[in-house]
């Protein structure tokens, strides 16, 4: 089957919330040996990404978007290991990333946290619905380069802007840079609440993860 083929089918697992067609294609990808890079960012993230512009137009139902997010979890879930890792000779650093308490929404934080890891950087991927004092916690112990945190709902953003000021009452935030993302975050959210950097989508949160850690 052709990328092109393999592609297309990606796209309507996801649109269609088609869980089989998910691991069927994940498993074609794998077998051509198709980077699955190339399968998330042609295919699924956008394919979600329309899905999230259905529902906010009230074209798909929450039940529809469930489902969407299902295959595209499931998908990912396979791809991750066959996903080849950059020969870099020492790792670029360390990264910390979470969505912040109370938001369950996790897909592209997923997306990002493989991607980072694929070009290089240690990844810990503390998870979803994150309380901001465990972000605290985790970046005195781990000392990361750069603390990441994903908010999709305009209701868990603030949580972005608490975690800024809890870094700095524990004297933790001059030693480490900080990055916002998720659809509910912009480049005015992170200069508002004094954030290093905002990342529009995986491949930017490499470039400026990069560029953070010089
Ligand atoms: Co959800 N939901 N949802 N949802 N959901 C949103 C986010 C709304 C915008 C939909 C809408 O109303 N238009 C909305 C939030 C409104 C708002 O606050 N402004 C919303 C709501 C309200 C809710 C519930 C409250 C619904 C309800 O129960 N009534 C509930 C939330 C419960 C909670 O969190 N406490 C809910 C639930 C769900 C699920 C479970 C059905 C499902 C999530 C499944 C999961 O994540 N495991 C879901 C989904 C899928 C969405 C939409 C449709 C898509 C999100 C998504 O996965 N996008 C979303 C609509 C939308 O975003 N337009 C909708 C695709 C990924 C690839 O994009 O933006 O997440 P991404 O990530 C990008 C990018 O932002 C960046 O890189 C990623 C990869 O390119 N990035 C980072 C992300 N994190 C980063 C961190 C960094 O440091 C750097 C870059």
């Amino acid at each position: 089957m052709s990328k092109e083929d393999l592609i297309k089918m990606a796209r309507r697992a996801v649109i269609e919330g088609d869980e089989e067609l998910a691991v069927e294609m994940a498993n074609k990808v794998i077998a051509e040996g198709i980077n699955p890079v190339e399968i998330i960012n042609e295919a699924l993230s956008p394919a979600m990404t329309e899905v999230g512009d259905g529902f906010a137009n009230e074209e798909i139902s929450l039940p529809g978007v469930l489902v969407a997010a299902d295959a595209m979890t499931k998908a990912i879930e396979l791809l991750e290991p066959h996903i080849p890792v950059q020969e870099i000779a020492k790792k670029l650093g360390t990264v910390v990333i979470g969505t912040i308490e109370g938001d369950i929404h996790d897909i592209g934080k997923r997306i990002v946290a493989t991607m980072l890891r694929v070009y290089g950087f240690e990844v810990h991927d503390l998870g979803r619905d994150v309380p901001i004092d465990v972000f605290v916690e985790k970046v005195r112990e781990l000392k990361p380069d750069i603390v990441g945190t994903s908010s999709l709902m305009t209701t868990t953003m603030a949580g972005q802007k608490m975690l800024e000021e809890k870094l700095r009452k524990a004297g933790l935030r001059d030693n480490i840079k900080t990055m916002i993302g998720g659809a509910a975050t912009t480049q005015e959210w992170a200069n508002k609440i004094g954030c290093d950097c905002y990342a529009e989508d995986a491949n930017d949160t490499v470039l400026k993860a990069k560029e953070l850690i010089k």
